[in-house]
């Protein structure tokens, strides 16, 4: 893989921040856009832009062919049976919350229970919440231990006969621990229990593969695998949202409407009412089409040894402690120094022209789990470089020093 090579497909590497060069490890929020993603959002509004789905002219059937094609390049690149089991949403969120309402609609009622995990997003966590108030539901929570590993037989232990979902974050955006899906789905299977995965941290790193992991429902952001923002996916089998009622009325999610009575469309058009963002959607296909190009085992490659040397080089820096030693970690090392507020850390890196991330990562109840406020948080991308790990290692010693 060359990374030069690929670092010059991102204008936004070769800018400079306090006149220095951009070194940019914040991926885990979002990353960067090759020009094919950027080129493709100028180019469709600048020659087909039209409404898809409802016109007979020429514009509208060219941007409901593209935006069509975009839903089989995903369905294709995590495997799905059918193009039918892809719902377009906002992003990873708006994907939870969708199947959260629309499973709390269906297959919920008091005292019924959802397991998530304590390494979860607050959008694996709120959305469930909201489901208690609403629907009386109980939220079981499988615990980890200190290296930031699920603790399995306490998740055996949380399975009880009123438990409807099992939804755990199948990649930490804090820990980078990767969760022992397929386990994970297995166990709920055996006791008939469908599984949603927040894959908003695993698409960027792992060849995902819907079908060979057996799950019930998979969600992620285009934004944080090189896509654009404002587009996300739920992945659900094509028998389980056929049992789910839509969640928002409007245009597009309706096969006939009358005062009286509306029937509603197939899928996957039942969960995607009003104007979909099918700009976005296509330049989410040339993103998938440009990792795809490079290949995911290659970017999964290049990505292990930028962690496993930063973890090494973070062990050489006095007082460093990082947050997530399981042994199966994806880019991101989260870490604080001894003495030294991560806010602090992160605002005098910033400074050297280094992105990090600073904060709770939306994980309070992670935090509180740690014992900690919050983690300085450097995730890594296709386009990261050893010598930028070295850079950041020089920064953070040096910011040490100073204190
Ligand atoms: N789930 C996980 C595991 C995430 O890391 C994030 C975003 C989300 C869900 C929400 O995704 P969204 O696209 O709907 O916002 N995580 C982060 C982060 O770690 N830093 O900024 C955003």
């Amino acid at each position: 893989m060359d990374v030069t090579k690929i670092r010059e497909d991102f204008p936004i590497l070769e800018r400079e921040v306090y006149g220095k060069p951009l070194i940019y490890l914040d991926n885990g929020a979002t990353t960067q856009k090759p020009r094919a993603v950027v080129e493709s959002i100028v180019d469709e509004y600048y020659s087909v832009n039209s409404n898809v789905h409802r016109g007979v002219h020429f514009l509208s059937q060219r941007a409901t062919e593209l935006h069509e094609n975009s839903r089989e390049s995903v369905r294709n690149f995590i495997n799905a049976a059918s193009s039918r089991e892809i719902i377009f949403t906002r992003g990873t969120t708006k994907a939870i919350n969708l199947l959260a309402f629309c499973m709390g609609e269906a297959c919920m009622k008091e005292g019924d229970e959802v397991i998530i995990s304590t390494m979860e997003h607050h959008s694996n966590i709120v959305p469930w919440q909201l489901l208690e108030t609403r629907k009386g539901i109980r939220l079981k929570v499988i615990p980890m231990n200190d290296r930031g590993e699920l603790l399995m037989d306490e998740y055996r232990n949380l399975i009880t006969d009123r438990t409807r979902l099992v939804s755990v974050t199948h990649v930490s955006n804090v820990l980078g621990t990767i969760n022992p899906v397929k386990e994970i789905i297995n166990i709920a299977h055996q006791a008939g229990i469908p599984v949603l995965l927040d894959g908003a941290q695993a698409v960027p790193h792992l060849q995902v593969d819907v079908r060979d992991l057996d799950v019930d429902f998979y969600t992620f952001s285009a934004h944080k695998v090189y896509g654009p923002t404002g587009i996300g996916v739920l992945y659900g089998k094509e028998a389980w949202l056929d049992r789910l009622p839509p969640y928002q009325g409007g245009g597009e999610m309706i096969q006939k409407v009358t005062f009286e009575k509306t029937t509603f469309n197939e899928l996957p058009y039942k969960f995607e009412a009003g104007t979909p963002d099918y700009i976005g959607t296509t330049a989410f296909a040339k993103a998938i089409d440009y990792i795809t190009a490079i290949g995911m085992d290659k970017i999964a490659a290049h990505e292990h040894t930028l962690t496993e040397y930063a973890t090494r080089r973070f062990k050489e820096i006095e007082g460093l402690r990082i947050y997530g030693e399981a042994p199966h970690k994806s880019s991101i090392i989260s870490f604080l120094v001894a003495g030294i507020h991560h806010f602090d850390m992160g605002t005098l890196l910033d400074r050297l022209g280094i992105a990090v991330r600073t904060g709770h990562h939306c994980a309070q109840p992670l935090m509180q789990r740690l014992g900690i406020e919050g983690t300085v948080r450097a995730s890594f991308g296709v386009y990261n470089t050893l010598q930028e790990i070295d850079a950041l290692v020089a920064w953070i010693d040096r910011v040490r020093k100073m204190f």
